[in-house]
């Protein structure tokens, strides 16, 4: 399974979880960041500093937020400075995750634990003017109103 990463200002690439873990500076045991979560994790913001001089981008640069997408839609957009502890899990007792698979996203820092991402496929990294709060939540959800009043 592949995950796609996009960044506003670079472009688009796609990774396996082998590609993902090659390029990360720093893997973790993710019990010092989450505890009680054991398993191997790569932290997010040198990943995302690695990857950017990869492609020859500008170092200082940071964006202002993350947006995660997973295989049952479930998404989340996470603020810059929630993620500096962020860690994507990829493995628990030497195997690639179940619960999870392809990698999940754990943060430390973030403003609800409905952050933590399971089964991450989709990856954003933008740059906004307004600082918007951590929202999550599934891909058009539909109210019950809604429903009654389409039907
Ligand atoms: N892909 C995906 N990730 C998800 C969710 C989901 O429905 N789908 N639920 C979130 C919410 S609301 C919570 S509280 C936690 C629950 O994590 P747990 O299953 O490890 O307890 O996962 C988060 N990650
Ligand atoms: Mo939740």
């Amino acid at each position: 399974m592949k995950v796609s990463v996009y960044d506003e200002l670079c472009g688009n690439a796609e990774f396996t979880v082998d590609e993902l873990k090659a390029l990360a500076p720093l893997h973790l045991s993710l019990e010092d960041r989450v505890q009680g979560i054991a398993g191997r994790a790569f932290d997010l913001p040198t990943w995302y500093g690695a990857w950017q001089r990869q492609q020859g981008a500008d170092s200082d640069r940071t964006p202002t937020h993350m947006e995660v997408e997973a295989v049952d839609e479930f998404q989340a957009k996470i603020p810059w400075e929630q993620l500096s502890q962020a860690a994507f899990l990829y493995e628990q007792n030497g195997e690639p995750l179940k619960k999870g698979f392809p990698i999940r996203l754990y943060v430390p820092d973030g403003s609800s634990e409905c952050l933590n991402v399971k089964s991450v496929v989709k990856i954003r990294f933008t740059y906004q003017v307004s600082s918007a709060e951590a929202t999550y939540g599934f891909k058009n959800q539909v109210s019950i109103e809604e429903l009654k009043f389409k039907k």
